[in-house]
């Protein structure tokens, strides 16, 4: 038998992790990062700058079947959650924003709507939110109501045979650019969702300018002043806090594989820029110091991607469970910080200029990493999961005596 031809391993995927990929999921990866390198990177560091979401892009995003990707039926790709979560990494690779968009349109607001919704309300919205002729908006957040959203003060009430929603919401990714908002509120019946039309009487967005992250996306407060809907707005199929949380987990498996693209970028940049840039007569890349970086950032991102593909495995195989994809989000969006501040430290003072994509992405992730659950929160949930004692809440004062 001959020698196995062991060549220098990939420096851009060291352990093969394409090799753990379906053909299917390298397919949906290589036809992603192609469009992104096409029609995202040119431009994104403009948008960025201009504080502007790529509405044109929308289009050219629905026709490669990015919209409710990992849904059956009503138009959608029902492909498989890595497939999925490959989308997402290279989406995320041109900007979190891009993602963003992807992951409020299919997992915030398609997939209530799927799981949740009656075969009217999906067959009214779900082939045309695939199609990207309707954007949606996901409202959970409040101004007072953050990672503690069962705190929420929106209320729904029925009067006759209508629903009216008084309340706002803070923070809402798309809220100004939606057809339809997606409104989680509270009820005598408990915690419901609502599909509120943006053109209904009432409804009004206002946009959070002023941002230093997430500039290509757009981030809006909404103001529900006396909404009236017909009871058919009501998503029947859920009356608890498991309905938008479950939302959550959806979108937060996206974002397990999109910040380990954040973090590919960055450590691609700095690769690049180690090689070329020469001080003290000498690339920097020939510098121990810029070395222990370059293979820091390397060992993050394999370590990421090969952890965001075993819960998207997790999940194929029907074992997924919500803290699963808090192990992702609380490693993968941390790391993916390190490794984009590090990257912005070996391009010098190039790594702060938007010329290169590296301090976009810092920016960026410092939102992903309060997004979708914080830090802090996923460590609650796993703390929780590990001792069985939710720590959530501060001591009330007889625990704080004890
Ligand atoms: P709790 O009592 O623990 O649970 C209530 C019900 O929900 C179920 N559940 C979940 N189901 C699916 N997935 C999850 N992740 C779930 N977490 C809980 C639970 O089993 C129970 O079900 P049932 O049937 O018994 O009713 O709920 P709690 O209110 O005490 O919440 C606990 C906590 C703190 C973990 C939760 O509130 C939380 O996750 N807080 C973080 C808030 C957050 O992530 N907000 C994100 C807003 S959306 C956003 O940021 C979009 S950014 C745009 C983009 O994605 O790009
Ligand atoms: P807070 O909850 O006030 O937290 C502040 C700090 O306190 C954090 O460090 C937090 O970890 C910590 N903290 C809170 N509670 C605890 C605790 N029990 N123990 C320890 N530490 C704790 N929301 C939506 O509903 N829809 C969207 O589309 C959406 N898009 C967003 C887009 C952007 C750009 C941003 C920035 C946010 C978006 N959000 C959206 C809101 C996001 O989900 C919230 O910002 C997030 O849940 C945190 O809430 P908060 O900002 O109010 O922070």
């Amino acid at each position: 038998m001959g020698e196995a031809d062991l060549t220098v391993p990939d420096p851009l995927d060291f352990l093969d992790t394409a090799g753990l990929l379906t053909d299917s999921e390298r397919l949906v990866g290589k036809t992603v990062r192609e469009y992104v390198n096409r029609s995202v990177l040119p431009e994104v560091g403009a948008w960025w700058e201009a504080g502007e979401f790529p509405n044109h892009l929308i289009p050219e995003m629905a026709r490669m079947g990015m919209f409710g990707m990992n849904l059956e039926g009503y138009g959608c790709a029902g492909l498989g959650p890595v497939d999925y979560g490959v989308a997402a990494l290279e989406l995320e690779a041109g900007d979190s924003g891009l993602r963003s968009f992807v992951s409020v349109q299919g997992s915030l607001c398609m997939f209530p709507i799927w799981k949740y919704g009656s075969p009217e309300q999906k067959a009214e919205w779900l082939p045309r939110m695939a199609r990207g002729e309707v954007v949606g908006c996901f409202g959970l957040t409040e101004a007072d109501a953050g990672s503690d959203p069962s705190s929420m003060r929106t209320t729904a009430r029925r009067v006759g045979s209508d629903w009216v929603i008084d309340g706002s919401k803070a923070w809402i990714t798309n809220g100004g650019i939606a057809d339809l908002a997606v409104i989680w509120a509270k009820t005598p019946e408990g915690v419901r969702g609502f599909l509120v039309p943006t053109d209904a009487p009432g409804f009004s967005a206002h946009p959070i300018d002023r941002k230093a992250s997430m500039r290509a996306s757009v981030t809006s407060a909404l103001v529900l002043d006396g909404v009236r809907l017909p009871e058919e707005m009501m998503l029947p199929g859920v009356s608890t806090m498991r309905g938008p949380l479950s939302c959550l987990t959806e979108a937060r498996l996206g974002i397990v594989f999109g910040a380990m693209g954040a973090a590919r970028a960055c450590y691609e940049a700095a690769l690049g820029y180690a090689s070329e840039r020469s001080q003290f007569g000498t690339p920097i890349a020939s510098f121990q110091l810029t070395q222990s970086k370059l293979v820091e950032m390397m060992v993050a991102v394999q370590r990421g991607i090969l952890l965001a593909i075993r819960i998207g495995r997790l999940r194929e195989e029907g074992k997924l469970t919500p803290e699963h994809v808090s192990v992702g989000k609380y490693n993968n969006v941390s790391d993916a910080l390190a490794v984009a501040r590090t990257a912005r430290s070996v391009l010098g003072a190039n790594g702060i200029t938007l010329d290169y994509p590296v301090m976009r992405h810092v920016a960026n992730l410092e939102t992903v990493y309060t997004y979708e659950g914080t830090h802090e929160i996923h460590t609650l949930i796993l703390g929780n999961a590990l001792t069985g004692i939710p720590a959530f809440h501060a001591p009330g004062p007889r625990e704080r005596s004890r």
